[in-house]
């Protein structure tokens, strides 16, 4: 059912605490960790923390979930002090999406090349 953990979701088992993370930020409803991978200075995820698969899949279950997603993103360049970042949702294998539980990608603290790869 839309929105239950999954269990073989990787950000279902962070959500649970059965997988450490860097945890920045937590809400009721979202949590903001660093990546393994940074791909930036900073490299946070915002994840709901009800499982969806994408952000196509959250915005059509729970408009107000994804609200709360998008203003985390902002919550977390605050506070990590940037006045220039980017946010990114990868949907679909072919654009890089590896993991189908939905995060918002806050990148940012060095100059970002447009168009993305
Ligand atoms: P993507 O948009 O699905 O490609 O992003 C998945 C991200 O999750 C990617 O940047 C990974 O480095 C990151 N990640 C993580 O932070 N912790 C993990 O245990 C695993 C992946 I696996």
């Amino acid at each position: 059912m839309a929105g239950e953990p999954q269990d073989d979701c990787l950000f279902c088992k962070i959500v649970a605490g059965r997988i450490p993370a860097t945890v920045v930020r937590e809400t009721d409803t979202t949590l903001a960790f660093r990546d393994i991978n940074p791909q930036a200075p900073t490299h946070v995820l915002v994840i709901p923390k009800a499982h969806h698969r994408d952000a196509a899949a959250l915005a059509a279950a729970d408009p107000a979930l994804t609200a709360d997603v998008l203003r985390e993103t902002e919550a977390v360049a605050a506070e990590e002090n940037l006045d220039s970042y980017r946010t990114v949702f990868n949907t679909g294998s072919g654009a890089g999406q590896t993991v189908f539980h939905v995060h918002a990608h806050v990148l940012g603290g060095r100059g970002l090349q447009w168009p993305p790869g």
